[in-house]
């Protein structure tokens, strides 16, 4: 299996990561563009994120993983087979600061700069705007300063960009994370390895948001304790050696737990272990 991800860019740790959690073992990347993994019959390819659509629509790799909104861009919309949960950004319509915007209708005749003008033209065609798209390859947010264009259609994530360069944030394009794209051309075995390999990463992304959480608990304290962690289906009791006392087990979404152990030890928990999960099958 050839899975291809960004060679050098803000997906690439995310990427390596994800493959790695899903048990395909990769050793640190060398200057090489293919990296084989140590314990399946996987290697890895780095690309630039822009060749990856190619790569995998023509299938020199049989998967690959890249941002929603370069996917839309190229057109391969149908090769997504998984979201990931990273990379999350935005590509939005940008103007100077000054310049009024209430609707979509504020855009008319504009000059708007982008690297995205597949995706701009049809938002501008779904919202019956014309305008003229004009294509650069980068430093988009300086377009309206230097007098090339009027207004901007670029990826965004905190906005310090845009508001580096004067900019403000006006409408919502498309809204992307990374992709998990397959080759089209895949065999029946390969294609039935990307979706164990998706139901991995599924796996792996529901248990980023959880913890386990074990304690030692009064037993008349269960039901009540119950009701702070229910887990997945309920929570585990188990019986401790020592009269009275029951072990209790769940897993507990992450954000929720610092206010949840507080109300644990009122109900008299002991000994709670707070604990990361690698990998949640429903
Ligand atoms: O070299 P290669 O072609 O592979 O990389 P690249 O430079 O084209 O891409 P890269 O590494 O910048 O981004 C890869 C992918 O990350 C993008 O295609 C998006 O899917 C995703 N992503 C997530 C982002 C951002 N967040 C992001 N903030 N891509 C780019 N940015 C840019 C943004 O355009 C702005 O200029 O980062 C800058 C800072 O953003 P703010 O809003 O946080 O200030
Ligand atoms: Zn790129």
């Amino acid at each position: 299996m050839k899975i291809a991800i960004q060679k050098n860019g803000r997906l690439t740790d995310r990427s390596l990561d994800l493959l790695r959690a899903c048990g395909i073992d990769l050793p640190q990347p060398a200057a090489k563009l293919v990296l084989p993994a140590t314990n399946a019959d996987v290697q890895v390819l780095f690309l630039r994120d822009d060749d990856i659509v190619e790569a995998v629509s023509t299938g020199v790799a049989d998967a690959g993983i890249v941002g929603q909104n370069v996917v839309s861009e190229q057109q391969g919309t149908d090769l997504v087979c998984g979201v990931l949960g990273f990379g999350r950004c935005r590509v939005c319509i940008a103007l100077p600061r000054e310049r009024v915007y209430t609707s979509p209708e504020s855009l008319r005749g504009l000059r708007i700069a982008t690297s995205y003008p597949r995706v701009l033209a049809e938002w501008l065609k779904v919202n019956h705007i014309s305008a003229e798209v004009h294509t650069i390859s980068g430093s988009v947010e300086i377009a309206p300063g230097i007098g090339l264009a009027d207004a901007i259609c670029d990826i965004v994530s905190s906005g310090s960009t845009l508001l580096a360069n004067g900019l403000r944030e006006v409408a919502v394009v498309m809204s992307s994370e990374a992709v998990l794209v397959r080759a089209p051309s895949a065999t029946t075995e390969n294609a039935a390895w990307i979706d164990r390999l998706l139901s991995r990463m599924d796996a792996v992304g529901r248990a980023r948001n959880k913890k386990y959480v074990l304690m030692n608990i009064p037993c008349k304290q269960v039901h009540e304790a119950a009701a702070l962690i229910p887990g997945l289906r309920s929570p585990t009791v188990l019986p401790l050696e020592r009269e009275g006392w029951c072990g209790m087990h769940a897993v507990v979404p992450s954000d929720e737990v610092w206010n949840i152990l507080d109300a644990l030890k009122e109900l008299g928990a002991e000994g709670i272990l707070v604990t990361t999960i690698e990998a949640l099958i429903p």
